[in-house]
């Protein structure tokens, strides 16, 4: 089922989203549906207060070589912690609920994560390049914030007006 993601400045977006406890049926259909919403979007990863649910759950799917994105390489990511964070790197990033916009933010180039599966066990990896990336834009929407709020005041400014700008000619 293809869920409605919120865009800003819808302020649920700001909530900061509650520990996942119950690894059941109930969230398993809610991850699939997050897959079929992100892909349906050509999203590489989504939150679950994109859709609205405010528990602390992403998932995330980085194309291969060929562009091809699928299920089975999809990660599904409860209650992430962030380890061992090294070097910065610049990157263009997007995002489906600021639709239309992107920009270089800065972030660590390198991490490991400590998050747990579908079932609530625990896992571990190492993300480097546009994965290491994903993973700092995705939990910080479990904790509020939107990647605009990582730009100087200038471009931020900026950003608001062209922003407001579609949003009127949307309507
Ligand atoms: C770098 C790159 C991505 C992330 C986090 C995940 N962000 C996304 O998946 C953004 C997807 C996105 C898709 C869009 O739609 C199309 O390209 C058709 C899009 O364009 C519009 O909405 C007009 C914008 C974003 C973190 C770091
Ligand atoms: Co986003």
């Amino acid at each position: 089922m293809l869920l409605p993601i919120i865009t800003y400045p819808n302020k649920q977006l700001k909530i900061r989203s509650k520990e996942v406890v119950n690894f059941d049926e109930l969230l398993h259909r809610f991850l699939d549906d997050m897959y079929e919403t992100m892909i349906s979007s050509n999203g590489i990863g989504l939150a679950a207060i994109q859709v609205a649910n405010p528990i602390r759950a992403l998932i995330l799917c980085i194309p291969d070589e060929e562009g091809n994105q699928s299920k089975e390489s999809t990660l599904e990511i409860m209650n992430p912690v962030i380890h061992a964070p090294q070097g910065n790197v610049l990157y263009q990033e997007g995002c489906l609920s600021v639709p239309g916009f992107y920009e270089d933010v800065e972030r660590y180039e390198t991490l490991t994560l400590q998050y747990q599966n579908r079932h609530g066990d625990v896992c571990m990896l190492q993300a480097s390049e546009l994965l290491a990336i994903a993973i700092q834009h995705e939990i910080d929407h479990l904790e509020g914030k939107l990647f605009i709020e990582k730009l100087t005041y200038n471009r931020r400014k900026k950003f608001e007006k062209e922003y407001k700008k579609t949003l009127k000619e949307k309507k």
